[in-house]
């Protein structure tokens, strides 16, 4: 098993190639692309954050490391497909108004995706009426919401308000998730449900839904 410090390292430095060399040989070597996913990807991450709250790197090289990232969770996106499924439902997915973090709403759609889901992706900086109108034409089963800063958690309940003011919000099931979102944030804005990362979007999906 590999210590992915050299992906680490790629992504830190925001060198795409290097990067999804890296991924590729961390598959080549037999590592499952779920370890790769929460060991490689997911904490360095982290660490991006840890170093940027440190006044280490800036928001550029945050930025080249998202890039970085994205691409090598194109690498692994064929690892997480369970073969040819019927859809296991509709889900309608943004990342809230004001918030323009992406990668844990993509890793979302593309576990969701990969388990038999119809995703429908609004993007970032989704505000509550994008919400609605698209929410009235496809008709979803579920709509997930995704924030990542503390100032753009109250749009999620400004959303499922505005669902609620179009007559649509008993029709659907509503799901919210993102780093600093919580299972009491969720209860608080009266959400369906909550889940803190993209396997367990899958798992609260399905059992939003009944579907195995
Ligand atoms: Co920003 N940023 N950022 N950032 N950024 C954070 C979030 C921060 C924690 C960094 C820090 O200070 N340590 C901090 C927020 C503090 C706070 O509010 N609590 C922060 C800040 C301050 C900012 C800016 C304000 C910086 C500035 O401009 N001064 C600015 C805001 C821009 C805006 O949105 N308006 C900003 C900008 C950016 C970049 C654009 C440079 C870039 C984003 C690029 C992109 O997404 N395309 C960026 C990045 C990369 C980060 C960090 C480093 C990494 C985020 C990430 O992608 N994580 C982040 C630090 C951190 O989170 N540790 C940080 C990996 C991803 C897989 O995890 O998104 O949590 P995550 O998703 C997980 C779960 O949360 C869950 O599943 C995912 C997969 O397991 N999940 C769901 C997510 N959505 C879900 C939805 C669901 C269910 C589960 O249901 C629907």
């Amino acid at each position: 098993m590999s210590d992915f410090k050299p992906l680490s390292g790629a992504i830190i430095k925001g060198d795409i190639n290097a990067a999804v060399a890296e991924t590729q040989s961390a598959l080549d070597t037999g590592n499952s692309a779920q370890d790769i996913l929460d060991k490689g990807l997911i904490a360095t991450m982290n660490e991006v954050g840890e170093r940027f709250s440190k006044g280490l790197i800036f928001v550029p090289q945050m930025l080249r490391s998202a890039r970085a990232m994205q691409e090598c969770t194109k690498v692994l996106n064929p690892h997480f497909q369970e073969g040819d499924v019927t859809s296991k439902g509709k889900v309608l997915i943004g990342t809230v108004k004001g918030d323009l973090h992406d990668i844990g709403k993509n890793l979302v759609s593309m576990m969701m995706e990969g388990a038999g889901f119809t995703i429908i992706d609004l993007g970032v900086d989704v505000p509550p009426e994008k919400f609605v109108e698209k929410a009235k034409e496809v008709e979803p089963d579920i709509v997930g919401m995704s924030a990542l800063l503390s100032t753009t958690m109250p749009a999620m309940l400004e959303t499922i308000e505005a669902l609620r003011k179009a007559g649509i919000r008993d029709k659907i099931k509503v799901m919210i998730g993102g780093a600093p979102v919580t299972e009491k944030y969720a209860q608080k804005v009266s959400a369906d449900s909550y889940a803190s990362d993209a396997g367990s979007a899958v798992i609260k999906a399905k059992k939003l839904l009944g579907v195995s």
